[in-house]
């Protein structure tokens, strides 16, 4: 594959965070993706994202399938442990990942292609079994990649660029994800950088799986009138039901919002997550009410986005299985390999 590096030079004058980096210590190769691409835009959001949060880069893993979309990876976090798997199978590589260790901050990255139509079982499977990850779909309507087919969350009744008429029902990946069990769910535009970096820095601190669906227009084929994934009906339709800042434990707090104005809500990691509402009444802690306000709001043809829930008490696939806390590549031949007779005594349990 040819890719283009950057040059390593720094501005002496950049900001740098608590360990020391700047921002471009979190970028990767120049992207090779169509000048416009909304993908790009998604990729300077996780950069921006992991330099507020001081990321240490060697502590996360990024992990994708195929697709326009699953080629960012390579243009972000260039210093992290990555991965680009087969179509569709990006989630079941991240969750074998995570199970042999899981000190790492896991960040799947897809396509509404990769994550909505062949890899569709992958991704129902990986957010009900509870895996620890942000995983974001770069959602633009389409198969970029591939040249620009519909792809399984293009909406009912919306035309390609030859104008041909979509007539099938598009999966919404918000409302899978909040019926199967995402304990964090957004939903937001790659147009929309003051949006989508608090929503990726609240999900890289979630303990659960954390979901964001990112409309990200795809200027080469999904950008034209008669589209619902341009940047035109995006920003037009676009509704926002609060607006979040993250606070790290560390960083003071200084919100200076009215009493019933924000939600807060202290996740796992001691992050808080302050949320101004925008729409007065809604929680983002209701699973329920957030499925039902969903529906409704699609109905008048809005795109509900902002952090659509929380539950602050998740716990993970680590929880539920009971699995070792120590990564298997540190535990050692003696815990590994225990010999002969404790596979006879665990054997003997099972007759
Ligand atoms: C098993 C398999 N089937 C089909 C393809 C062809 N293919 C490559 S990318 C892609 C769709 C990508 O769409 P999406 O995930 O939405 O990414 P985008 O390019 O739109 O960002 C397809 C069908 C493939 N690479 N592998
Ligand atoms: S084809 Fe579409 S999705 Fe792919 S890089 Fe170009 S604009 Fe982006
Ligand atoms: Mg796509």
């Amino acid at each position: 594959m040819t890719y283009i590096t950057k040059p390593r030079l720094h501005h002496p004058d950049l900001p740098k965070n608590a360990l020391g980096f700047t921002r471009r210590d979190y970028e990767g190769k120049v992207s090779t993706l169509c000048a416009g691409c909304g993908h790009d835009s998604i990729s300077a959001s996780i950069v921006q994202a992991a330099f507020e949060l001081d990321l240490e880069p060697h502590r996360l893993a990024k992990l994708s399938g195929i697709g326009c979309s699953s080629k960012t990876p390579d243009y972000f976090l260039g210093a992290s442990h990555g991965f680009n798997s087969v179509h569709g199978r990006m989630p079941s590589v991240l969750t074998g990942a995570n199970l042999a260790n899981r000190e790492l901050i896991y960040l799947g990255v897809s396509g509404d292609g990769d994550s909505a139509s062949i890899g569709l079982g992958q991704f129902a499977h990986s957010i009900r079994r509870g895996v620890n990850m942000a995983y974001i779909v770069e959602n633009n309507g389409v198969y970029g990649l591939t040249k620009g087919q519909f792809s399984a969350t293009s909406d009912k009744g919306s035309k390609s660029k030859k104008g041909v008429l979509n007539n099938d029902s598009p999966i919404d990946m918000v409302s899978l994800a909040l019926q199967l069990g995402a304990t964090y769910v957004g939903r937001s535009f790659s147009g929309d950088k003051a949006q989508l970096v608090p929503l990726i820095k609240g999900a890289l601190a979630h303990k659960g799986p954390a979901f964001i669906d990112c409309i990200s227009p795809c200027v080469a084929f999904n950008n034209h009138p008669g589209s619902t994934k341009s940047f035109d009906y995006v920003r037009e339709h676009n509704e926002a039901v609060n607006r979040l800042d993250v606070m790290m434990p560390r960083s003071p707090i200084h919100a200076t919002y009215a009493p019933g104005e924000v939600i807060e809500v202290v996740q796992h990691d001691g992050s808080t997550l302050t949320l101004r509402k925008v729409a007065a009444d809604y929680d983002p802690r209701d699973r329920i009410a957030a499925m039902a306000y969903l529906q409704e709001r699609a109905a008048a043809g809005e795109i509900v986005t902002g952090l659509l829930h929380v539950d602050p008490e998740s716990e993970d696939m680590h929880d539920y299985l009971g699995t070792t806390a120590v990564p298997l590549n540190r535990l050692g031949d003696a815990k590994l390999v225990p010999g002969a007779a404790a596979l006879a005594k665990i054997n003997d349990g099972l007759r």
